[in-house]
């Protein structure tokens, strides 16, 4: 029998932080798993060197299941974004040894292609309209057939999904919280507008999608998906915080427009009403925060039942192999949606050479033996750990919002 003869966690900086995990067998084999937690890279590295690889030595790298029972029961302690990232790691990379062994893309190990890519959706954003309109049309221009729009607020400095100016929008950019400001009424004002520009741009088919990003209460938002019913979003993101799961009845029997919610949720049981109740159209767990390929696709399953489809969370802060595990599952499951593809930066390809292709709206994974992602060990060497947070937003009174 094969065992796994090591785990190794590697974190490293190319451009932004990753927690990576390698998983090696005695057959020689290599699976590489995704542990990035974004601002919070260390507790996953921690837990996974000091609590779950000693555990890992000697074990059968086949048994996906079994493993993950072990690591999620075995624990004893439940859920949450350390343990369910950490777990994730390990899945996605037995899954990659697990192609690596068969010989297969790993795709092809869960049912085989239902299409022939994921469509994706860029973001497009800008200081003000005229910035956002111009982005929009780089993205048209690339080949993209969804797009996000986020713009600037004037009077409200630094909102989110707006750049420093770097190559990719990076949230976490600062050593310390950057403290950004926040006025629902301006967003409520000032939003709908911009995206009825873009609308007007764009033309009536091309999916058009907004992150209100956890900002109003379920009454507000109710409001808000008024106010933008006519633009026919292709989905609001988190319009309100995702933890009270009821809250978005309220919104969804107000409102036809379309609900994604899940990127900070990390189990099924984290959005079980929302799916069973029909309360959300988009369900936006990911492979590196919600339990890695094994517990992803159990979410995916569910909401498959509901009618509720797939939208999955993809901002640069999942490295490219958890993108390419995102994308290996994505073109199996019946009920997907969409796929968040924010383009990574040069110097993170300096160390993670992803399979996947951009083409035609979509991405195509690669027809590699399991994920198709290489990892330069020794490049990562080059780019150390360099601590950032995401920021904090404060009301125009100085109280803290939910960022
Ligand atoms: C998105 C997200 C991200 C998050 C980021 C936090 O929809 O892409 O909201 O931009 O803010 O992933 O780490
Ligand atoms: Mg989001």
């Amino acid at each position: 029998m094969s065992t796994i003869t090591e785990a190794k966690v590697i974190v490293s900086s190319p451009g932004r932080n990753f927690v990576t995990l390698k998983i090696t067998t005695s057959d020689g084999v290599v699976g590489w798993g995704d542990a990035t937690l974004n601002g919070r890279e260390l507790a996953v590295a921690s837990y996974l060197r000091d609590h779950v690889c000693p555990l890992l030595v000697g074990r059968d790298p086949a048994r996906i299941e079994d493993t993950w029972s072990y690591l999620y029961k075995g624990a004893y302690w439940r859920r949450g974004p350390v343990t369910m990232t950490a777990i994730a790691a390990v899945d996605v990379a037995l899954w990659d040894i697990k192609g690596k062994v068969a010989g297969l893309p790993v795709y092809e190990l869960l049912g085989g292609r239902a299409r022939e890519g994921a469509t994706v959706y860029g973001h497009a954003a800008g200081a003000d309209v005229p910035e956002l309109l111009d982005d929009v049309a780089r993205f048209r221009d690339e080949g993209y057939l969804a797009v996000r729009a986020q713009a600037g607020l004037a009077g409200v400095p630094g909102v989110y999904g707006l750049g420093h100016g770097g190559e990719v929008y990076d949230p976490a950019d600062a050593a310390l919280p950057e403290e950004q400001a926040w006025s629902t009424p301006e967003y409520l004002d000032q939003a709908p507008k911009y995206l009825a520009a873009v609308r007007d741009a764009i033309g009536p088919t091309v999916h058009l999608l907004h992150d209100v990003h956890h900002r109003l209460s379920p009454n507000e938002a109710a409001r808000f998906g008024r106010s933008v019913e006519e633009l026919n979003l292709f989905w609001m993101e988190d319009p309100t915080p995702a933890e009270h799961q009821e809250g978005f009845r309220l919104i969804r029997s107000r409102t036809t427009t379309p609900i994604a919610v899940g990127e900070i949720l990390n189990s099924i049981w984290d959005v079980q009403h929302l799916i069973t109740e029909q309360l959300i159209d988009y369900v936006r767990t990911s492979v590196s925060h919600a339990g890695g390929i094994t517990h992803l696709r159990r979410i995916f399953n569910l909401a498959e039942l509901y009618q509720v489809r797939t939208g999955s969370h993809g901002a640069t802060d999942l490295s490219p192999v958890s993108l390419s595990a995102a994308v290996h599952l994505d073109v199996t499951v019946p009920n997907f949606g969409i796929q968040e593809y924010m383009a990574h930066m040069r110097l993170t390809h300096e160390v993670f050479r992803p399979g996947y292709r951009f083409a035609d709206g979509m991405l195509v994974p690669s027809d590699a033996p399991g994920l198709g992602v290489e990892v330069d060990e020794a490049a990562a060497e080059r780019f150390p750990y360099d601590p950032k947070y995401l920021p904090v937003a404060r009301r125009l009174d100085g109280s803290v919002h939910d960022w």
